[in-house]
């Protein structure tokens, strides 16, 4: 059915007499159908990518892009009076994931089912997601994000599985979304859930009873972990995704032919971090059940499982103490043991051993002994996996590791997010690129081409006046898009140094004041959410909001600067903000982000990057050059060095350095209390001068110099439009369907 077919059958009139609300819901249903129409998997193997997180954005647009059909119902729509645009915004977005490690995952099934390849996602339905950030006093305030409605991208299925938890059971229920590929097949997103979940239980803003685990088991993303409550809490979900994500594993490949003792012809697994990691002893416990031996049990899922890891960071390797599991988990004990005690037969070095002297089940380990492959997510991250921090797994199992360095699905990154962009190409290099990323190296020729270098400014600045209606509408944010857009988003953590950057906001503000006016205005935008219960975070917040502020109301330097913090940073705002960007901030700590992957978004849509040779970037700077990319900051091997030799004090570099001092003092100024709280500057200011374990000190004049050249460059406008083309040219590399090709080659070998 078309649109018109379907808006008569559900409203009973023409396109033109529908609300936009009434007109997503059409769409809905019809999207819904044709992407029902391209299922047909019969392939003997098949990929489960397991991950806690699917931050999938919005689906409308992207669905009718992939099913080949978004011109024609723009131009139905725009026939009719109505605005696509308009119905996208009808869409709530949902949080069902954190930052990078839940959109590299949906980006992963895009391009799994772009590739045509037989491999679903597995994960929970959380009703609320992560949370829908509110600033109030320039603070962050976390309350809750419902996204599911009467109608919604969820089709309820019948499968239905038992749970049994320590003392009790739950009855799961299955929701599948359809995650269609590019001009390809329908794959699905299977979302788990239970029936018993009482959204009421939940107040104002995120507080909920975290033990009444049949009430609350799916209400939220990562509820807060900071009591063993909500630790609790979070291996309850994890337990419940796994063992249905393994329950349907089995059913499936049994209905495929399988007679599990050929298991690793019909599945493979990616575990997606460790937070899937349970489906390791899980899915031996039910091949036990089925009367496998333990020994070929724990053989036949070693050879189904790959592990994933995303962070060299000790606080998200997650290590869950022994009483937890056996509260939650029984069943699940004696595996961990028997796994655990099969290592320490072999091996005499205790830092590989699952079961620590604490008590604590190491998930990574399991994940490293018990699996067939381990993969890092970056060049740079797997060096650093294998040479430092998994070294001692390294040296028993080398051939398990393999790089895979990330990637994102170019139809939400370009083809949906930067229309201007896409005609453009598509009029220098044909249709080509949409299918073969590689492609866009073919821009390189154009390099010198005057017109094509207009046409990308002019398509840049069209993409920054979209950013300021856009904010100006949903936030009451003012734009100037003849400003430098220098651009920060990601979760907010001390290792990315959104401190850094709003230090460098201090810096200017004082040579503003001081007569040393920029040759243009700039925009520093940040957008960013920080963990319920990560304190320093939510200061670093504080701060910029009170530097925005501050700012804005002071005639002196608000027509050079402006400090602009979005609300509630999400996809949605990424695919606005991505496009507007000249500048983008790349700038942690170098060997602390594994790999970033707004880095490559950024880089796609034609922004220049100020980054520390960290994660992608890496690669990013090896594939543009020297002369496309502002590199700044201390080596990945330094910042080792240093904290192996734990010899540095940022005290020295505040004693030292009068532009830090001036800045950092400015934290905790009169000004500055008295806009803000004390309480979070201080705090903020002590933890910089007397600890900052992330290093902001030692780069900190190096990314100023850095910068301001940057800028001043912007200037040359020319030269800038020939990096910006360099930049989208050598993106190619950055696509989730190479990420993908290279999964299938190495890891999953799906037919
Ligand atoms: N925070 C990494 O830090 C990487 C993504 C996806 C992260 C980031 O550098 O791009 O994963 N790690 O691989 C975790 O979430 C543990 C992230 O998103």
């Amino acid at each position: 059915m078309n649109l018109q077919e379907i808006v008569t059958k559900k409203y009973n009139k023409g396109i033109a007499d529908c609300s936009n609300e009434e007109l997503y819901f059409a769409l809905l249903e019809m999207t819904k159908a044709m992407a029902e129409k391209k299922e047909n998997h019969n392939g003997k193997k098949k990929l489960y990518y397991i991950s806690a997180e699917f931050l999938i954005g919005k689906l409308l647009s992207n669905n009718l892009i992939n099913l080949g059909v978004y011109d024609e119902v723009r131009d139905v729509l725009a026939a009719n009076g109505k605005d696509i645009c308009a119905i996208e915004e009808v869409e709530p977005e949902p949080s069902l994931g954190n930052g990078g490690l839940g959109r590299l995952a949906a980006c992963f099934l895009d391009s799994i089912a772009t590739l045509g390849l037989n491999g679903d996602g597995v994960g929970l339905n959380y009703h609320y997601g992560l949370f829908k950030q509110v600033f109030e006093n320039n603070l962050q305030k976390e309350t809750k994000n419902p996204w599911i409605q009467d109608e919604s991208w969820l089709t309820k299925t019948d499968k239905s599985y038992q749970v049994q938890f320590g003392g009790f059971n739950v009855t799961s229920k299955l929701y599948d979304i359809d995650v269609t590929g590019y001009e390809n097949t329908t794959n699905k997103l299977h979302l788990f859930d239970i029936e018993t979940v009482d959204e009421s239980i939940v107040g104002d803003g995120i507080d909920f009873d975290k033990e009444d685990i049949k009430k609350n088991l799916t209400l939220f993303l990562y509820p807060d972990d900071s009591d063993d409550k909500g630790r609790l809490l979070r291996v309850y979900q994890q337990y419940f995704m796994v063992s249905n994500a393994a329950q349907l594993i089995l059913d499936e490949a049994v209905e495929r032919g399988c007679n599990l003792h050929d298991l690793a012809d019909y599945a493979v697994i990616q575990i997606n971090d460790t937070h899937p990691s349970m489906v390791i002893p899980e899915m031996i416990r039910l091949l036990m059940e089925r009367g496998i031996g333990m020994d070929e049990a724990i053989a036949i899922v070693s050879k189904c499982c790959a592990y994933t890891n995303h962070t060299i960071l000790a606080e998200a390797l997650e290590k869950w103490p022994i009483s937890f599991l056996e509260k939650v988990v029984p069943q699940l004990m004696p595996i961990i043991y028997e796994l655990n005690n099969r290592v320490v037969a072999k091996y005499d070095d205790k830092s590989v051993y699952i079961i620590d002297d604490e008590k604590r089940v190491h998930m990574a380990h399991m994940d490293i002994h018990y699996g067939f492959s381990v993969n890092g997510v970056a060049y740079l991250h797997t060096e650093i996996l294998k040479d430092s921090e998994l070294n001692n797994f390294y040296k028993i199992y080398p051939e398990k590791f393999n790089n895979k360095t990330n990637g994102i699905t170019f139809r939400r990154w370009l083809l949906h997010c930067d229309k201007g962009l896409t005609s453009l190409i598509e009029e220098l290099i044909g249709p080509g690129f949409k299918k073969d990323a590689m492609e866009l190296e073919k821009l390189g020729q154009f390099v010198n081409d005057d017109a094509v270098l207009d046409k990308l400014l002019a398509i840049k600045t069209e993409n920054k006046v979209v950013l300021k209606n856009y904010l100006k509408a949903t936030q009451n944010i003012d734009l100037d898009e003849n400003s430098v857009f220098d651009i920060q988003i990601k979760r907010l953590h001390e290792y990315k140094r959104q401190q850094m950057n709003a230090l460098y906001v201090i810096n200017k503000y004082f040579e503003i004041k001081a007569g040393k006016k920029p040759a243009r205005k700039i925009t520093a935008i940040f957008g960013a959410k920080a963990a319920p219960a990560y304190i320093i975070a939510k200061d670093i917040i504080h701060l910029i909001l009170c530097l925005q502020q501050l700012i804005a109301n002071d005639p002196e330097v608000s027509p050079y600067l402006q400090v602009v913090m979005v609300e509630n940073y999400n996809v949605t705002l990424a695919e606005k903000l991505i496009p507007a960007a000249d500048i983008h901030e790349q700038i942690s700590l170098a060997s602390k982000e594994a790999s970033g992957t707004s880095n490559m978004k950024f880089m796609l849509n034609g922004a220049v990057a100020i980054g520390t040779m960290d994660g992608a970037n890496v690669e990013m700077h090896q594939l543009v050059g020297d002369d496309n990319i502002y590199i700044f900051g201390e080596s990945s091997d330094e910042v080792i060095e240093h904290y192996a030799k734990a010899d540095y004090v940022s005290r020295k570099y505040y004693d030292n350095d009068a532009d830090i001092k001036r800045a950092i003092d400015f934290i905790v100024s009169d000004e500055m209390k008295a806009i803000g709280n004390a309480e979070n500057l201080e705090r903020l200011f002590n933890e910089l001068i007397n600890k900052d374990w992330f290093m902001t000190l030692p780069d900190f004049e190096s990314y100023r110099a850095k910068k301001d050249e940057m800028l001043a460059d912007y200037e040359d406008r020319k030269a800038w439009a020939k990096m910006m083309l360099t930049n989208i040219s050598k993106a190619g590399f950055f696509s989730s369907d190479r990420t993908i090709e290279q999964y299938n080659k190495d890891i999953w070998k799906l037919d």
